[in-house]
């Protein structure tokens, strides 16, 4: 009975993986990144939504550099987990931050 009872949740879990990964809403309006800190999973996708008119990027010191030019959108998918500190290479006033469990 063992097997039988494991089963279906083996199952679910493996199902259950892939179609968890989320996409994460990040809004850009008047230079600041909203909301400025977020919690995601590895394998989920951060969108950022430009509304300025001006370019920004979301920049990881020694990591990825997204550019997300005006009215526009750009996207990363998170590949590692840890705490996350990004920023804007046009405006380092703006700044940003992702919790991102495994
Ligand atoms: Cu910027």
């Amino acid at each position: 009975m063992r097997p039988l009872a494991l089963a279906p949740a083996l199952a679910a879990a493996l199902i259950a993986s892939p179609a968890l990964a989320a996409t994460i809403e990040v809004t850009i309006d008047k230079l600041v990144f909203s909301p400025a800190s977020v919690q995601a999973k590895v394998g989920d996708t951060i969108e950022w939504t430009n509304i300025d008119i001006l370019a920004h990027t979301a920049t990881v010191k020694g990591g990825w550099d997204v550019m997300i030019p005006a009215k526009s959108k750009g996207k990363v998918t998170l590949t590692a987990a840890g705490a996350v500190d990004y920023f804007c290479r046009f405006h380092p006033n703006m700044k940003g931050h992702i919790e991102v469990a495994p």
